[in-house]
């Protein structure tokens, strides 16, 4: 079995490519952009990854299905609720997973009840059924995480980032047992500090990785030597670089391994950052792998990602030594 550590956008385009290949796969998945939108509990992470796992993820906008339309919320503007472009289906979705939260069912129940309608053969968990939340800081105070990024179009300077509710949560059911005997442990090219930090808050995760007797890789989602090609790419990039610069970080592929540095065993770049990034990651003790991490749908995708889990399978165990 692959476990794989994922947000949304960044971690969509890696599962697609790793579903449908011999192992089984476990996508734990980060819920604290999570919110309420119109009465309709959104949960944008868990909902890109379904989506990418049926293959019908929208990358050229960055979430939701491929074709959705904006109907109702075209109808929402009468009443001031359209800053957040929840398409039709994607409303679908929503609604159906409010109401079966509102008969009393945690979200990993629901994840798997809506996974199952998708007929999707991996599992997708929450990784806590608790309401935690990233809370941004700016110099008007602290924010919810998609009142700043998508609402306020993140237009003003960051000074802290914070994990509501995260220290009280515990792992939903099954996602300790999924890190500890997973063969592969991936952490996913997903935003290092509103994605897979927020993972790593939940009590008892962290040491879980930390712990596995097993192989843990991560991938970098930042490329250096690469544009954005889309507006979604692009608007990704810039809320990961004012991130990773408001907590202290340079916007650069060496960053993100040495954030992760005591839970790998590996890290893999971009080819295009190989001769840039790659002597300093190895000067953290990391091997490196130089892949396409750009590589388009289809079997390019699913080369990378055998490629990573290629690579895991070879590495002598470091992470958790300190
Ligand atoms: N992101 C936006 O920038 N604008 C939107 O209108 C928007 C709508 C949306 C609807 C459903 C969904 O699952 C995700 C959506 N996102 C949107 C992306 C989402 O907010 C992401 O969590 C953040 O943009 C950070 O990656």
């Amino acid at each position: 079995v692959i476990v794989v550590l994922c947000g949304g956008f960044g971690a969509a385009r890696f599962v697609e490519g790793l579903s449908g290949t011999a192992q089984a796969l476990c996508c734990i998945v980060n819920v604290a952009d999570d919110f309420d939108y119109v009465g309709l509990r959104v949960c944008p992470d868990l909902d890109s990854v379904l989506y990418a796992l049926a293959g019908a993820f929208d990358e050229e906008r960055g979430w939701g299905p491929r074709g959705d339309s904006l109907v109702a919320n075209a109808a929402l503007a009468r009443y001031g609720d359209s800053w957040f472009h929840l398409g039709d289906k994607d409303l679908a979705l929503s609604l159906k997973r409010t109401a079966l939260l509102r008969e009393g069912r945690r979200l990993s129940e629901v994840t798997a009840v809506l996974a199952a309608a998708w007929e999707l053969t991996a599992t997708i968990l929450p990784v806590t059924d608790d309401r935690i939340g990233t809370a941004l800081r700016t110099a008007d105070g602290w924010c919810s995480f998609q009142d700043y990024v998508v609402r306020q179009q993140g237009r003003s300077a960051l000074v802290d980032v914070a994990y509501e509710g995260a220290a009280s949560s515990s792992p939903a059911a099954g996602v300790l047992e999924a890190i500890e005997r997973a063969d592969v442990l991936v952490i996913a090219p997903s935003n290092p500090i509103s994605s897979i930090a927020p993972i790593l808050a939940v009590p008892g995760v962290r040491r879980a990785v930390a712990e596995r007797r097993r192989p843990n890789v991560a991938v970098s989602p930042v490329v250096v030597g690469a544009e954005p090609v889309t507006e979604a790419e692009r608007s990704r990039l810039v809320l990961r670089r004012v991130l990773m610069e408001a907590t202290g970080r340079a916007h650069r592929p060496a960053a993100v391994a040495e954030m992760y540095g005591d839970l790998i065993d590996g890290f893999v770049v971009d080819r295009r950052d190989e001769r840039a990034e790659a002597a300093d990651v190895v000067e953290l003790g990391l091997p490196v792998l130089a892949a396409d991490l750009l590589a388009p749908r289809g079997a390019a995708r699913h080369e990378l990602c055998a490629d990573v889990v290629g690579f895991a399978a070879t590495l002598p165990l470091i992470h958790g030594a300190a």
